[in-house]
């Protein structure tokens, strides 16, 4: 009886150790004042259907995802998110969370005519947000 119980304690313990390690995604540092922006377009710019959005980088490097260079990401776009994805697991690639993991820093996007919002979001090498997140502003663009 004694031991059947301890062995009930262990297995707890070992569950609890799991499922801890399971929810904590190792996260990478963002260097002190990083920061991400679109330099084009601009918020409230009123664009083709299809058009070039550049992404802009402060503070950090640009490099593809798998690759382990410090203070370095990848671009991530998020396109007509109203609320922001879980910053502390890997970013899921979804229409309108999109990977740029080959390092680039532009990209054209095609969209339905309407107002959409923008903002960039970048990724370590293993598409995790840094800690803290390097998040721009949200800029909303009308497609003609
Ligand atoms: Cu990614």
């Amino acid at each position: 009886m004694r031991s059947f119980c301890l062995g009930l304690g262990l297995s707890a313990a070992a569950l609890f150790t799991m499922s801890s390690a399971w929810a904590e995604i190792p996260r990478t540092a963002a260097p002190e004042g990083a920061s991400v922006y679109f330099i084009t377009p601009n918020d409230g710019a009123t664009v083709d259907q299809t058009f070039t959005v550049k992404f802009g980088l402060k503070g950090m490097g640009v490099a593809p995802a798998g690759i382990d260079v410090p203070e370095t990401g990848h671009h991530h776009l998020l396109i007509d998110t109203e609320t922001l994805p879980d910053m502390s697991q890997t970013l899921p690639a979804t229409d309108n969370i999109r990977h740029f993991g080959k390092g680039q820093t532009e990209a054209e996007l095609t969209l339905k005519p309407g107002k959409h919002t923008l903002q960039l979001l970048l990724g370590d090498k293993n598409h995790v947000p840094h800690n803290p997140p390097v998040l721009s502003e949200k800029i909303t663009v009308t497609v003609k």
